[in-house]
């Protein structure tokens, strides 16, 4: 039987309706799938964030905790005071605290290719005083330039009298944003930024996150940032090699005597020099030649970079800890120390540790350093420094270990 013209029409009117009407609902299907996976992702997201602070939280109260336990070694284990609180007294590498992990990032003194970090506490007395070091002494940081080096110590003294090729107020007011030279002491070895002529390649050198390791981007040439020589060593800035905390070690019977630890008032790091302790007699600055670098050692007066280099191979040949300074004009063979001596000491009272920790499941990476003061009754820190910004600085395999969930730290 065959429809009507009329019948026909209806009939195809009414199946196109039904088309349209399932391409709505299937529309419909769609958006309200799309929104239940937009809040399905969005609340996994939330999940993942909520992980990385509760993570990060472990990581903060673990750096908390390992500075307790620096505080505690420092009260309980050390031998004697003015000693080094090496690794051999305290755990230094992967230190569990509940369910995060610590890390004291320190310094080997000997290599400038490691690509793992070494662990353990960084001696502030095994580095130049800028607020004391002279002239003559601080020229010889590597990277330095005497102009810099000038402009030093035009910054930390009062006078507004330039030292040749430094910088005082005239060259600062000079400047497209002027501001004042400080006629003071550095309150901090950042605050080098802002002396006449720095650069960040000068003071940071390679090491651009401060963990004296040879990271990749560290050795990439230019790559990624920073600007390296690709040389496959680790070539310091000035930062790496200088302080404002070290102090001249004070011999107990003198500071009985004078009835008092420090004698020349109110600048920081530069609160013993006057005192004429021990070996110590008269000098601006001492070093600890236990812990420091050849490169420190080198730039003191009488020295060389052969002979520091002989101390530092010789206290690597003899670990045990060694008493007095008898031993170093043994380390140089003949060679002579006399000049050197009196800034040369075996005690140490500031150090700074550098608490690097992951949280669970290696989430929550945080670094935080403090500089620790040891010549008082009681150790305080002195100045806190938080090192996020700086990222990732336990090299790249502990990176890779964390990364990978079969090989997790925890
Ligand atoms: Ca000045
Ligand atoms: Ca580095
Ligand atoms: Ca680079
Ligand atoms: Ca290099």
């Amino acid at each position: 039987m065959k429809l009507s013209n009329k019948k026909q029409r209806n009939y195809v009117s009414s199946q196109s309706r039904v088309g349209a009407v399932l391409i709505i609902v299937l529309w419909i299907a769609f958006g309200l799938v799309s929104v239940t996976l937009y809040f399905g992702q969005s609340m996994f997201f939330e999940y993942k964030g909520a992980n990385q602070s509760i993570a990060g939280a472990q990581a903060e109260q673990a750096n908390n905790g390992a500075l307790r336990y620096f505080f505690y070694t420092l009260n309980n284990a050390l031998e004697e005071e003015g000693d080094f609180p090496s690794d051999l007294i305290m755990q230094t590498e992967q230190i569990q605290i509940g369910q995060a992990t610590v890390w004291m990032l320190g310094r080997s003194g000997e290599s400038v290719t490691l690509t793992d970090p070494h662990f353990g506490v960084i001696d502030e007395c095994a580095k130049i005083n800028i607020n004391t070091a002279p002239f003559e002494v601080l020229e010889l940081l590597p990277t330095i330039t005497p102009e810099f080096a000038a402009a030093i110590v035009d910054w930390r003294d009062e006078d507004d009298d330039v030292t040749e090729n430094g910088a005082e107020a005239t060259m600062y007011s000079l400047q497209t944003l002027p501001y004042e030279c400080k006629n003071a002491p550095f309150e901090t070895v950042e605050e080098l930024r802002l002396v006449y002529g720095a650069t960040v390649e000068m003071l940071y050198g390679e090491d651009t996150n401060q963990n004296g390791v040879l990271d990749p981007n560290e050795n990439d040439g230019m790559q990624t940032p920073p600007l390296d020589n690709q040389d496959g060593t680790l070539d310091f800035g000035i930062l790496e090699h200088v302080t404002i905390y070290s102090k001249i070690p004070v011999e107990e019977e003198e500071s009985e005597a004078t009835g008092s630890g420090n004698d020349s008032g109110d600048q920081p790091g530069n609160r013993s020099s006057q005192q004429e302790p021990g070996g110590g007699v008269g000098v601006p600055f001492q070093v600890n030649v236990s812990t420091a670098s050849a490169i420190v050692l080198a730039c003191l007066p009488g020295m060389d970079e052969a002979t520091a280099q002989q101390i530092v191979s010789y206290r690597l040949a003899n670990p045990d800890p060694t008493e007095g300074l008898e031993w170093v004009s043994e380390a140089v063979d003949g060679g002579d120390v006399q000049q050197a001596l009196p800034y040369l000491t075996d005690k140490t009272q500031q150090f700074t540790i550098d608490l690097a920790a992951i949280g669970s499941n290696g989430n929550g990476y945080r670094r935080v350093r403090y500089v620790v003061d040891t010549s008082g009754e009681a150790p305080v820190v002195l100045h806190r420094r938080d090192m996020q910004r700086f990222g990732w600085a336990l090299g790249p395999n502990l990176l890779e270990q964390v990364n990978t969930p079969e090989q997790a730290i925890r």
